[in-house]
């Protein structure tokens, strides 16, 4: 069963996430971020996790710590779903186009966090949330979910449009690298051995 339940507590934010990597896209978010919510939908729907998530976060200071640390808790959520990545295949790759916005996104579930995120927003918010919180949400899902993440916008004129081709091109990302590889099924996709 490729299903992980990850709870994380800190004077910031209380998180419960669950994710099936067999999932069908089911979602079920609140963060208390609206935006971000409708990020997260966007995550669980074009990926095929079925993720719930809940998060009670200082949202009194602003929603950096919220959103930062839903992307440690989802990342560590996936890393514990993945176990030894047997029968995966590993990369993943899109180029997703919404409207203005063409964002592309390649990864690699290496096990070897790294970020690359270009994505040069017009405007500093989106409604009342920061658009900066996008780079630090991928940057805590790289780290805590051992993903080699590039996201770079080849696009873009609205700030929105931007965001959400972005959420979507990782989520159809992740949906091919999380994938069970029917070729390879019993194997772990690395000369190394291991991931
Ligand atoms: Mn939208």
């Amino acid at each position: 069963m490729r299903q992980a339940d990850i709870t994380r507590k800190t004077a910031e934010t209380a998180i419960s996430v669950k994710v099936d990597l067999d999932g069908t896209g089911r979602y079920d978010i609140r963060t208390g971020v609206g935006f971000f919510d409708h990020m997260m939908d966007q995550l669980a729907r074009h990926s095929l996790i079925d993720i719930t998530l809940r998060c009670e976060g200082d949202l009194h200071i602003d929603d950096h710590h919220t959103v930062e640390d839903c992307g440690i808790a989802l990342g560590q959520a996936l890393t514990q779903a993945l176990g030894d990545k047997r029968g995966i295949r590993r990369y993943g790759s899109f180029h997703l186009a919404m409207d203005d916005a063409l964002v592309r996104c390649a990864l690699d579930l290496s096990g070897r966090p790294y970020l690359v995120c270009n994505l040069p927003f017009p405007t500093a918010k989106i409604g009342s949330f920061d658009t900066e919180l996008v780079r630090e949400f991928f940057q805590a899902l790289s780290t805590h979910g051992g993903i080699t993440l590039h996201v770079d916008m080849i696009h873009g004129l609205n700030s929105h449009h931007i965001a959400e081709a972005a959420f979507k091109a990782v989520a159809r990302s992740l949906r091919e690298a999380v994938e069970p590889d029917p070729r390879a099924a019993s194997a772990i996709p690395s000369t190394k051995g291991m991931l």
